[in-house]
């Protein structure tokens, strides 16, 4: 046997798990290593965006890994394996495009609250449209039901049942839906999406025993875009499968949209698409627009509709 083949053996998968600077947790089997990226300074800073594939990338969260394991802590990353999915940001800070938040995620799990914060359906298009734009499978999850007066909120999310989302409701002080919530995560690898304080790290802490999220009472909610979570981090569950908590994920996925295309991403919106009269149409004041005609025979929820103008603004 060669030297390399020999080497390549004594290389094993894992999955990252966080990604903190130019320190990665990997998970072997049961065990985390912290480990370092052998191709960490190949790549100049400026030369971001990372590729979809292991060429050229940086390590994140969710990506499975070959790793050579140094001693009974620690290991180097050697190589990245290709990506199945990814969600993805502009990269704020040199501006340059791309930069991947975590790989290989199945699903999305669009978190929001009824109050504190209040419930925004905008908020949860925006995310929908994130989810397949990564390619990822979308549910929602209303929690805090306990704080609602009344059912209205329910009323608001019949657009997401008519689309044939999986809408769960929960709480956690009184701890309803909590099994419905494990079931959706069972077995796959989920990412938890929504806005600050909804409760997402709580809802975790609440199903998975020993996670210990750091949460936060709301009222210290100071600044908006303050999360009490800080990075992206993936969870083993102990009932099967994987989830990763995250701060927010606010400008998720929208920003290579372009205007012309948003409209794809209404699934109601699509079996009307080719009737407009215009084929450039943008749905707003155009004659002969078939998706404002199925708006006004009430087949698609004025809600919706809504969010596609106000988000069109946005792009
Ligand atoms: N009444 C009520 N409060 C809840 C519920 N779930 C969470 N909370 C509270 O909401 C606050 C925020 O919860 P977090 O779990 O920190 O929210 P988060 O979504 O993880 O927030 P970030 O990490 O900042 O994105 C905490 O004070 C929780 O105790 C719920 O079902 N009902
Ligand atoms: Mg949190
Ligand atoms: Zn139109």
């Amino acid at each position: 046997m060669s030297k390399k083949e020999s080497k390549e053996d004594s290389r094993v998968q894992g999955i990252v798990t966080r990604a903190v600077g130019s320190s990665f947790n990997v998970l072997v089997g049961s065990r985390t290593f912290t480990c370092f990226f052998r191709g960490k300074f190949r790549i100049k800073k400026a030369d971001l965006p990372a590729s979809t594939s292991g060429e050229g990338a940086f390590p994140v969260v969710g990506d499975r890994v070959m790793v050579t394991l140094t001693d009974e802590a620690s290991g180097v990353i050697e190589e990245i394996l290709p990506r199945e999915t990814k969600l993805s940001r502009p990269e704020v800070e040199l501006h340059r495009g791309e930069q991947v938040l975590v790989a290989n995620i199945q699903q999305m799990i669009i978190v929001a609250s009824v109050k504190l914060p209040l419930l925004k359906t905008r908020a949860i298009d925006r995310f929908l449209i994130a989810a397949e734009k990564g390619e990822l499978q979308p549910a929602i999850c209303i929690n805090k039901i306990d704080l609602a007066e009344g059912e209205e909120y329910k009323e608001r999310l019949l657009p997401y049942h008519d689309l044939g989302y999986e809408v769960i409701f929960t709480s956690v002080p009184e701890r309803r839906g909590l099994e419905d919530f494990k079931d959706c995560l069972k077995d796959r690898i989920s990412v938890l999406a929504g806005h600050s304080g909804v409760g997402k790290s709580s809802l975790l802490n609440a199903i998975q025993e020993g996670l210990k999220l750091v949460t936060r009472e709301i009222s210290t909610y100071s600044l908006k875009g303050k999360h009490a979570t800080s990075y992206i981090e993936l969870h083993p569950l102990d009932f099967g499968g994987f989830v990763a908590d995250t701060p927010g994920l606010r400008e998720l996925g929208l920003w290579d949209i372009d205007k012309q295309e948003l409209a794809w991403y209404f699934p109601e919106f699509e079996d009307c698409l080719g009737g407009c009269k215009f084929n450039d149409c943008m749905h707003l004041t155009e004659p002969g627009c078939a998706v404002k005609g199925k708006l006004q025979s009430g087949k698609i929820h004025a809600s919706r509709y809504d969010s596609y103008k106000r988000i069109l603004e946005t792009l």
